[in-house]
């Protein structure tokens, strides 16, 4: 399960060489940043499972507790054997593929395959106009971030005012790649999303892989400019509710 290469050239998915001294406590490891988009997806999985894991919330500045791997990027899940696996859709599969092999594999459902390509290529780009939408909202937002996530202190000050000039940057230049202005562009793929979703998730009557990918998403986003558009969807609003109560993620 590898494709072309991504961050410091390492592939994404599972890797060849062991790491089981990233392991911590014996358990599944996750390096992670607490707001990550790519990382609620993992999280809500393995809520799902009721997997009990270890989280290692990585510096955003240095990402010194990520220096040992190749992949500069979170999510990296380390399995409890020290299986190392990179990129969220791939760990998605690899947690289903071990335990109750729920969804389908990348490749059998172009259904689902579509819809987890969905979540980073459109609406993890979405939700970033909307949230960088102007200055005021990138400051607010960097300012959550700087809280939550694991900055050192002397990077905090630093990252919530030019992190959120640089995120403007990258909301306008995200906000080119849609032909709606963000607001109506969100509102926009979250229409299209509820095509993807049959009855009560993407899978049917259980989660599949669109699910937990998509939710991971918009989780990202509920504290910050624009939660409201996913508030009120008249499909997407209930599906998020559902996929809450089933990860154990609110
Ligand atoms: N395709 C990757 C994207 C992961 C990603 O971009 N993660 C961001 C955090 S939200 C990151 O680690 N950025 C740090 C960097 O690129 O240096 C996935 O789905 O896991």
């Amino acid at each position: 399960m590898t494709s072309a290469p991504e961050a410091k050239e390492a592939p994404s998915g599972v890797q060849d060489e062991l790491v089981p001294e990233r392991v911590v406590d014996g358990l599944p490891t996750m390096y992670c940043f607490e707001t990550c988009p790519f990382c609620f997806k993992v999280k809500a999985l393995l809520g799902s499972r009721g997997i009990e894991y270890s989280k290692v919330e990585v510096d955003p500045t240095f990402k010194t507790q990520l220096k040992w791997s190749k992949w500069g990027k979170v999510p990296v899940f380390v399995d409890a054997d020290g299986t190392q696996v990179n990129d969220s859709n791939h760990i998605l599969h690899y947690i289903d593929s071990n335990g109750t092999g729920a969804f389908p594999r990348l490749g059998d459902d172009p259904e689902q395959d579509k819809w987890m390509d969905f979540s980073n290529n459109v609406l993890g780009k979405s939700i970033v106009a909307v949230i960088y939408a102007s200055y005021r909202t990138s400051v607010q937002a960097l300012d959550y971030v700087t809280r939550v996530d694991n900055f050192s202190f002397g990077s905090r000050l630093i990252n919530k005012w030019l992190g959120g000039f640089i995120m403007r940057m990258v909301g306008k230049s995200r906000a080119k790649m849609f032909e709606l202005p963000p607001r109506e562009n969100l509102k926009h793929q979250l229409d299209l999303m509820s095509e993807g979703i049959r009855g009560y998730f993407f899978g049917g009557k259980e989660p599949n892989g669109a699910d937990f990918s998509n939710f991971g998403i918009l989780r990202s986003m509920q504290d910050l400019n624009g939660f409201d558009i996913v508030e009120s969807h008249h499909v997407v609003s209930g599906w998020y509710a559902r996929m809450q109560q089933n990860s154990g993620v609110f």
